[in-house]
């Protein structure tokens, strides 16, 4: 049994005016706390935006238990255009069990900016995954997931897994351990993402059955619209359970999945 008592959760976010630029999550031990940090200021300011204020929160986990998991299984699906790539992820989604209509919906709020103002949010979109309803109480913010990290042993292996399929950037590392926490909530169906950010394209869709399928082409070039959405079986689990798991249980991703790749035209296999 690892030795988890005594984690320290570390959490950044960059912001201009009311717009959210960046953020970023750890759970580390003491004296990891200021490399961690430094990191994270070094990437608040690495975007080309400058944020007029960065909010770090250290905060010990007290005496809540932590729950270790395995990393969903990764397919990095090498699907061309964004048009081949989206479908791709919808007919995920639905083999999933998000009904077509959830899944029109989410697309449509993640390109115009899920936000109330139009813009990206800190946080996720949680939809119900029949109709497509937004159950997040705070439509500027999102349900934010916190509280996650990898462990340093699974953190290393994800790394040379990962970097034989040529996936080196740390988002992709980041986005799996995040989307693996998500995809343990309770009533958990599917997720769909990609990132805000104008120079990165790719984006993935979760759920238990597919694992992680990674699609490099979930927007055009220069777009900076993107977030979460998290659909939910709501007879399963309400709003309120499934925030609080997200924002406040800690996780620590212990064993890594199979990670593989398939080329353009293979999205069926994700789910057979
Ligand atoms: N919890 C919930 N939602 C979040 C969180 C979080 N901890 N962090 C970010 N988001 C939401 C928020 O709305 C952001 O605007 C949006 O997701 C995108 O965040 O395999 O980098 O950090 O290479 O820009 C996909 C990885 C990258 C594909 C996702 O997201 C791959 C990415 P970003
Ligand atoms: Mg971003």
């Amino acid at each position: 049994m690892r030795d988890t008592s005594g984690l320290i959760s570390v959490r950044m976010r960059a912001a201009s005016g009311a717009r959210h630029l960046s953020g970023a999550e750890r759970l580390v031990p003491f004296p990891h706390i200021s490399t961690v940090i430094q990191k994270f200021l070094d990437r608040a300011w690495s975007k080309g935006l400058l944020p007029d204020q960065i909010v770090l929160t250290i905060e010990p986990l007290a005496d809540r238990s932590v729950i270790e998991i395995q990393a969903l299984d990764l397919l990095d699906l090498r699907e061309e255009g964004v048009a081949r790539c989206r479908d791709a992820a919808s007919g995920i989604l639905r083999s999933a069990g998000v009904a077509p209509q959830a899944v029109l919906q989410a697309f449509s709020f993640l390109d115009r900016g899920p936000s109330e103002t139009g813009g990206a949010m800190r946080g996720a979109m949680v939809m119900n995954a029949l109709t497509g309803e937004r159950l997040e109480p705070d439509r500027s913010r999102g349900v934010r997931a916190s509280r996650f990290d990898w462990s340093d042993d699974a953190f290393l292996s994800i790394a040379e897994q990962l970097a034989r399929l040529g996936l080196t950037h740390f988002r992709t590392r980041e986005a799996l351990a995040l989307a693996s926490k998500i995809s343990f909530a309770p009533g958990f169906v599917a997720e769909l993402c990609w990132s805000d950010d104008p120079g990165y394209r790719a984006g993935y869709v979760a759920s238990r059955p597919s694992g992680y399928v990674r699609l490099p082409f979930m927007k055009e070039e220069g777009a900076s619209s993107g977030g979460r959405a998290v659909f939910i079986d709501t007879k399963q689990a309400d709003i309120s359970i499934v925030t609080e798991y997200l924002e406040q249980q800690p996780v620590i991703v212990n064993a890594i999945g199979k990670c593989r790749n398939e080329g353009a035209g293979a999205a069926a296999l994700a789910v057979s």
